[in-house]
């Protein structure tokens, strides 16, 4: 009995460890990966791949901080007015303002619990047919992505935003990079990022519980 146990759990740990292995080699940031997400399906129906531009994805972090943490708030009529882009989120990033381009497109979703990009696509931001209507649109040539956490812990916002700015040559950042603004990831930066922060520190101890977990059952089934 318990050694099935046991077998059972340790089971459950290297199918867990393995899979979070797999998350980190992808790019090892939530936004980015949120993105291939959006172009795979955007492919798959049809529309074209979209640029992954980290000015516009920048922006869309300052976008979900408008919120203040405010889960609620998403849906209302509370959203950031559109001169907010240029006049607030812009500047936080270091956008130059006359590469700046029309926001066609924006989708926001809000929980909180931290969920994998896969299922912040699905169950998010896709939830109401019109966000898909809004993915789908043929008119877009860049995406931005961008999730957060509001400081240590939830609820976890998850932002795309989208322009028909010419690729390359729009929301271009001062110095070629993006201010880092924590806590938060955007996509099309390059670079390493935790996701919401506060996830891996859980996911870790979630590890150590169930090593010392292993170890008793050990010392009981052998
Ligand atoms: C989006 O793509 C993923 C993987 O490519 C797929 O599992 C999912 O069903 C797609 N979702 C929609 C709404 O097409
Ligand atoms: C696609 O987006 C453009 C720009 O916002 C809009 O004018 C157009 O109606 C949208 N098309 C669809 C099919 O929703
Ligand atoms: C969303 O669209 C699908 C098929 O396009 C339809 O079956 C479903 O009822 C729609 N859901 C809502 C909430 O409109
Ligand atoms: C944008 O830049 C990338 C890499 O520098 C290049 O591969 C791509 O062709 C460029 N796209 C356009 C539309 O100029
Ligand atoms: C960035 C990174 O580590 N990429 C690796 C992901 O895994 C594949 C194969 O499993 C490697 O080929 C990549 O180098």
């Amino acid at each position: 009995m318990a050694t099935s146990l046991c077998i059972t759990i340790i089971c459950i740990l290297f199918i867990t460890s393995s899979s979070a292995h797999d998350e980190k080699n992808v790019t090892n940031n939530p936004a980015d990966q949120l993105v291939a997400i959006v172009n795979s399906n955007r492919t798959a129906h049809k529309a074209s791949s979209l640029g992954n531009n980290p000015g516009l994805a920048c922006i869309a972090l300052q976008y979900i901080k408008a919120y203040q943490g405010n889960c609620d708030d998403v849906g209302k009529s509370k959203k950031p007015a559109d001169s907010e882009f240029a006049e607030t989120f812009a500047p936080k990033c270091g956008v130059e303002s006359s590469t700046l381009a029309p926001i066609t497109g924006r989708v926001l979703g809000c929980q909180s619990e931290y969920v994998n990009p896969d299922k912040a696509f699905t169950e998010i931001l896709t939830m109401k047919n019109r966000s898909l209507n809004i993915i789908y649109n043929t008119t877009y040539t860049e995406v931005g992505a961008a999730v957060s956490g509001s400081g240590g812990g939830g609820p976890y916002f998850w932002c795309l935003l989208f322009s028909n700015g010419k690729s390359n040559s729009s929301f271009l950042l001062e110095g070629g990079a993006a201010k880092i603004t924590s806590p938060g990831c955007f996509s099309g930066a390059n670079d390493d990022c935790s996701g919401a922060y506060g996830w891996s520190q859980n996911l870790n101890l979630m590890f150590i519980f169930a090593g010392v977990f292993a170890v008793i059952c050990y010392t009981i089934g052998v």
